[in-house]
């Protein structure tokens, strides 16, 4: 049973500093690293109180800040089946990390555990992960004091990428059911994924190689992992940015949300005409592809397209294997390029939902299709195929040999793909294998569609918390009145379309902007910025 006064005691090393309101917003808490201490500690005992909850199952950690500055950290906590945690905990995240004093945070415990009907004598288990922040070690340690606080078991599962966290979470909870998702190892990823990726591109022939910019973060030794366990043989990789020791170098002018924000090349990536780019973010969860044309302009293929190519080749697969029953949907973003969201609905004529912005909307709005592809246009997401369409995947009869050859592929690629959460390292390798199985140029692949131009401005203000947004985040009702000026400014461009968002993540306002044409775009992003302002 849970012991009170351990807590209390322990508690007193790690004390809230005051004046400070924390929030676990979109990706967790994140911050100043230096600020996090008693958080983590904090986030420690709820994990294992909603482990407790969940009749003893592995509860996930992660401390990471993505794609922030080096000097951040933060830490989110991942469900037992490697979703994001159920939103009704966020509040007691955010009630304990706020609680002032050892007193108080007891209370919250005590009307957690009363809430939730919660059985203290229940055994706790948490396994945990870090990025390669310097700051990681000590925040571990906090973490750690805040478990055993509380008397929970937990397994250190070392330096990993966030996706590798949410499969041996999934893994761990699903050993030896017929659900199990695999090895509950790291070693049991890498080959789950090679072999996978084997199958996917079977008899077609290797394609040139892919120069892989890891932000220096822990996406680097990893994914060097991976390409051993694939082979050089099927898959080239050139692993660039790989400096994890250096500080100051994690997503410093490079990685997956540099290269999206700034539509440029990353520092120490520089690749020649016609090469192949890609870049992973922070914590390898994130992953975009890029090249520079003839004419020296850099192309960004990024998770609009991504989920293109996915969704085109997954249909193509599905109606050749003859599984026709199953349906194919996407899910997007507002931040989805216009271009994208049109080709998809009116040329490839697929369904399409537009959610609000975070991981948690597009994977929840992802399980209502048969096979649901969901990308934000940052590089982040997935393809989660539904219990159902994985039973008539695995159980079709084929007739002839294309039919089979079409249903191999299709099995592999649920393997291939992390059913947990968007994986940069899985994403890699599906996008390879639909290039391997095309044998496609990263420039054939950006054939598909133009993107508009677009711009993201964030624009200071004196209370984000003001702005308040519904249809997706695409329309504003709260300042009265905003949302009209803004629709009559986006009157005035040929193929205008911009919204206004509180972040989640920062503190700031986000504005989005595209037009038919550069000089309009940014004129439509700086004009509504200034209503905004
Ligand atoms: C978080 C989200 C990401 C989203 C971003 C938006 C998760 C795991 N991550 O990083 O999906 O794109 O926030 O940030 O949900 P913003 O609210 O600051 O624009
Ligand atoms: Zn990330």
């Amino acid at each position: 049973s849970i012991n009170y006064d351990q807590i209390k005691e322990a508690a007193t090393h790690h004390p809230k500093p005051q004046d400070i309101k924390y929030t676990y917003g979109t990706a967790g808490f994140r911050m100043r690293a230096d600020l996090l201490d008693s958080v983590v500690f904090r986030v420690g005992i709820l994990a294992a109180l909603r482990s407790k909850k969940l009749d003893s199952k592995f509860l996930g950690v992660m401390v990471t800040a993505s794609h922030n500055p080096e000097r951040d950290n933060g830490i989110k906590l991942v469900d037992p089946y490697g979703d994001m945690l159920e939103q009704s905990w966020e509040e007691y995240a955010t009630q304990l990390a706020n609680s002032q004093t050892e007193d108080e945070l007891v209370e919250v415990i005590k009307r957690i555990v009363v809430e939730n009907n919660i059985d203290e004598t229940k055994e706790a288990n948490v396994v945990y992960a870090r990025d390669t922040r310097p700051s990681g070690p000590a925040l571990v340690m906090a973490l750690e004091d805040g478990l055993k606080s509380v008397g929970s078991e937990v397994i250190d599962f070392g330096i990993k990428t966030t996706p590798q966290l949410h499969y041996m979470t999934c893994c761990l909870n699903t050993k030896g059911t017929e659900k199990s998702y695999g090895d509950p190892s790291e070693l049991g990823y890498y080959k789950k994924l090679a072999e996978a990726f084997r199958k996917a591109v079977d008899g077609k022939p290797r394609i040139s190689a892919l120069y892989v910019d890891c932000a220096n973060g822990v996406g680097a030794p990893k994914l060097s992992e991976l390409a051993r366990h694939v082979g050089d043989d099927i898959l080239e990789v050139i692993v660039a940015n790989d400096d994890t020791r250096t500080q100051g170098k994690l997503n410093h002018l490079c990685g997956a949300d540099y290269v999206k924000t700034c539509q440029r090349l990353p520092l120490g990536m520089d690749i020649e005409k016609g090469k192949r780019g890609a870049s992973l973010d922070g914590d390898a969860d994130r992953i975009v592809f890029y090249f520079v044309d003839e004419d020296g302009t850099f192309k960004l293929l990024d998770g609009d397209k991504i989920a293109a190519l996915a969704a085109s080749f997954v249909i193509d697969l599905v109606k050749t294997a003859g599984v026709e029953g199953v349906k194919v949907g996407v899910v997007q973003t507002a931040y989805a390029n216009g271009s994208a969201t049109n080709y998809l609905k009116n040329v490839m004529k697929v369904p399409v939902s537009c959610v609000s912005t975070g991981v948690k909307h597009l994977h929840h709005e992802a399980t209502k299709y048969d096979i649901g592809v969901y990308f934000e246009a940052n590089g982040h997401g997935t393809v989660l195929f539904s219990p159902e369409a994985l039973k008539t995947i695995s159980s079709a009869k084929c007739e002839t040999a294309e039919q089979e050859d079409a249903l191999k592929r299709l099995r592999a690629l649920t393997d291939l793909i992390n059913q947990t959460v968007g994986d940069a390292l899985s994403d890699m390798l599906l996008v390879e294998a639909i290039l391997v199985n095309k044998q496609w140029t990263l420039k054939d692949w950006d054939q598909a569609y133009t993107d508009l131009p677009s711009r993201l401005v964030k624009v200071v203000v004196s209370d984000r918390h003001i702005f308040k947004g519904t249809n997706a985040e695409r329309t504003l009702i709260e300042p009265v009145g905003l949302q009209e000026k803004i629709d009559a400014l986006v009157g005035k461009y040929k193929d205008g379309r911009s919204f206004v968002r509180p972040s989640g993540t920062e503190d700031v306002v986000r504005v989005y902007a595209e037009a038919a044409t550069r000089e309009e775009c940014d004129e439509l992003a700086y004009k509504v910025s200034g209503l905004v302002y």
